[in-house]
């Protein structure tokens, strides 16, 4: 069968699939690369292979491909290559896809196996130790390989330890302890309200886990974790068995739904769980949780005041409010007293369509400096119609914001240019919180092509201080994750 993809715009222009591996060494950089930033940036994100099964299909559904930018004494590296999962493998084999609209196996050709992971780990890549996954919350994680992105585990289970079914893509590691915290949702099957609350040491062993109910279905695509507590948002984007059967995508956004927060001690048992009652918001994101001394929890968050992917649709079957789907960042203050309480407070709310990060290490420290990209457009990412013509004359930014005061600082990153999610990469093993570089990959609608941006997190004003000019699009991103170069060999 001729391959040919739908005319839409998820599929369309720069956002159509590209469908090649590649290898680059010696890339073009404009400006310099500066001295001292060495490591690995790796990336993930959706590139399908085969024409959808259904072309509303969305671009949540694609297959994943990583990539990586690998920097060392001023020159930079770069490779893309599929993620050979499950699905990936058994449609290679068929040559057409097999797989039906988003995490929906109702709608799977029967040729799929029953069992077969819906994975496209196109959601997330997270490097710990040497290990490698690339993650998609419907399944387990793909275990690849650092150096040459081969894939090593199609289902990575932990050496057995995994016991739930899924895995989410948004993991947290404390880098003083080593610990990777983690939660699995839908955990025991589709449209099931359980989660897996668990724990990891640095030698890779299960520590802790702990099972326990949500409220209702939802969409849980993050979680935060301190020294004593994980914490985990829900949202609005419920399904159903009824829905599932019905073929539709996994996900509509029901608004009178009532959400929660999900609050865990970390080592605590199913029934020590409790689930609190949140703002009326989709906090899709968090940026990092601390513990007060007097008892309160912070959660700082990114999060939708409506339908917070508008690819989904509404339960009554209308589509997503694009405005509603506008992110900021927020705070939420979480009282344990009694039923619990949490208070919102507005978060640099200069800062629009945020994606925010920080500089991982201070995950579970408490941090001051958060960093996001800023387009002042819903989304950095074509999911949506309206976003993707739009991106198309998006002018996007970086800015850092002090998480005391709120003060915002932005740099420009060149016309016509919409950046991905960013990351921070530290100046040293030893360089203080905010010491570092902030680095994205950015779309250059009018060239066609994709750009590695890179700028000092510490003098914004400085503006870009390097281009990594690739001839080509690169493939769409999620997220992803900086990897220096004294934590590994291999990077
Ligand atoms: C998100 C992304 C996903 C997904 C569920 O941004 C949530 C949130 C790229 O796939 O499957
Ligand atoms: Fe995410």
């Amino acid at each position: 069968m001729a391959v040919r993809f739908p005319d839409s715009p998820g599929t369309r222009g720069f956002f159509a699939p590209t469908r090649f591996e590649a290898a680059l060494r010696d890339c073009v950089v404009e400006g310099a690369i500066p001295k001292g930033l060495e490591g690995a940036f790796y990336r993930v994100g959706p590139n399908r292979v085969y024409p959808p099964r259904y072309p509303d299909d969305i671009p949540y559904n694609g297959d994943g491909m990583a990539s990586v930018f690998r920097i060392a004494d001023g020159r930079v590296d770069y490779a893309q290559r599929y993620i050979e999962t499950e699905r990936y493998r058994l449609e290679r084999a068929a040559g057409r896809a097999l797989f039906g609209r988003y995490r929906n196996r109702a709608t799977n050709d029967p040729a799929v196996p029953a069992t077969a992971s819906l994975g496209t780990a196109n959601t997330h890549i997270v490097w710990r130790d040497g290990m490698l996954l690339a993650l998609k919350e419907d399944s387990p994680p793909v275990r690849l390989d650092p150096e040459t992105l081969d894939t090593l585990d199609a289902r990575w289970d932990f050496d057995g330890q995994l016991d739930a079914a899924t895995f989410t893509a948004h993991p947290k590691i404390d880098a003083d302890t080593g610990d990777l915290v983690a939660f699995a949702y839908e955990a025991k099957g589709d449209a099931g309200r359980d989660i897996a609350v668990m724990s990891f040491d640095r030698a890779g062993t299960k520590t802790w886990e702990a099972w326990i109910e949500a409220p209702y279905v939802s969409m849980m695509h993050d979680m935060a974790a301190t020294p004593s507590w994980v914490l985990i948002p829900t949202t609005g984007l419920t399904t159903s068995a009824e829905r599932l059967a019905s073929g539709a995508l996994h996900w509509a956004y029901d608004p009178s739904l009532e959400i929660h927060l999900g609050v865990v001690p970390r080592g605590g048992r199913s029934g020590d769980a409790r689930w609190i009652k949140a703002p009326k918001c989709n906090a899709v994101h968090t940026i990092a949780a601390t513990e007060r001394p007097d008892g309160t929890l912070v959660l700082d968050c990114q999060a939708s005041d409506g339908n917070p992917i508008p690819s989904f649709p509404n339960v009554d079957g209308t589509p997503a409010d694009l405005a509603g789907s506008e992110s900021t960042l927020r705070r939420w203050i979480v009282d344990l007293e009694g039923e619990g309480t949490i208070r919102q407070e507005p978060l640099a709310p200069a800062i629009k369509s945020a994606l925010p990060r920080i500089d991982d290490r201070y995950l579970f420290r408490g941090y001051r400096w958060g960093y996001s990209t800023e387009s002042g457009l819903r989304s950095a990412t074509p999911y949506n119609a309206a976003a993707a013509e739009a991106l198309k004359t998006a002018s996007s930014a970086f800015a850092r914001f002090d998480a005391e005061t709120g003060a915002v600082v932005t740099a420009g990153i060149g016309p016509g240019r919409n950046a991905a999610e960013l990351v921070f990469a530290p100046r040293g093993p030893d360089a203080s919180e905010g010491e570092g570089w902030l680095m994205a990959v950015a779309s250059d609608f009018a060239a066609m092509r994709s750009e590695l941006v890179i700028a000092d997190a510490a003098r914004l004003e400085d503006g870009v201080i390097a281009r990594v000019v690739l001839p080509f699009r690169a493939h769409l991103q999620v997220h992803g994750s900086w990897v220096p170069r004294w934590e590994s060999d291999a990077v």
